[in-house]
């Protein structure tokens, strides 16, 4: 029998990552929330399993340009926590420091989303990233070196998730990353890219690229199989 379990993972979808004000605003990334509110109509999705994420910095991070007395948006050579091996990554604007009104949820979100958390009609989890010191993480899942792993795989295991759909910021960064280990990890995985938006769309070709070559399929919403 072929089932189908789907999971909806909203990726963080944090005030910091918004305009007007967000320390790290994407770019017409306000845009996404009415859409996300609209798979969260629990009549007309079956979502068997809802994961909201937020990224959660120290404010010692090391993926902050200020703790190196560097400008965001340049690059650094980053050190695997364990080996003696490196990488060059992005550093970026201090934001989504724990606890900081820009890590809160997206305003127009959080009243809805806060009310399934609580009140369960399916299971619906926050997981929380990006809170150890030393390394950078993008997916949902793992950190960059893929060494510290969340419990988002053992919640969607629990839930006998078959599907993942993917929504939030940044379509080139968190969401990217996500949808690409839950891919690897054997879910068939949706990005909804009307409900994402990219810190650089200017290489979207290069991101749907990339999406595509790791098996994630790019739908929208309108996309006929979404709803019951
Ligand atoms: C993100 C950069 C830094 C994201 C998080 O959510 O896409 N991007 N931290
Ligand atoms: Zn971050």
């Amino acid at each position: 029998m072929s089932q189908f379990k789907p999971a909806l993972i909203i990726v963080d979808l944090q005030e910091d990552f918004l305009p007007p004000d967000g320390a790290l605003a994407v770019s017409e990334g306000r845009a996404t929330i009415e859409l996300i509110l609209g798979l969260l109509d629990l009549k007309k999705y079956d979502w068997k399993t809802i994961i909201a994420t937020l990224d959660w910095h120290p404010q010692d991070h090391t993926s902050f340009a200020s703790n190196h007395g560097a400008k965001p948006f340049t690059t650094k050579q980053f050190k695997h926590p364990l080996e003696d091996s490196y990488k060059e990554q992005v550093l970026w604007p201090d934001h989504c420091v724990q606890n900081s009104a820009g890590s809160e949820f997206a305003r127009e979100f959080k009243p809805v989303f806060t009310n399934i958390l609580e009140t369960q009609p399916v299971p619906t989890y926050v997981v929380k990233k990006g809170y150890l010191q030393d390394r950078e993480y993008y997916s949902c899942f793992q950190d960059t070196w893929g060494v510290h792993h969340t419990e988002c795989e053992k919640l969607l295991k629990e839930n006998g998730i078959t599907h993942v759909y993917t929504v939030g910021l940044a379509y080139d960064y968190c969401v990217l990353n996500s949808s690409l280990d839950a891919a690897n990890l054997g879910y068939t995985t949706f990005v909804l890219k009307d409900c994402s938006r990219s810190v650089d769309p200017s290489k979207n070709e290069q991101t749907d690229s990339t999406y595509s070559q790791h098996g994630v399929k790019i739908i929208t919403t309108s996309d006929p199989a979404l709803a019951k």
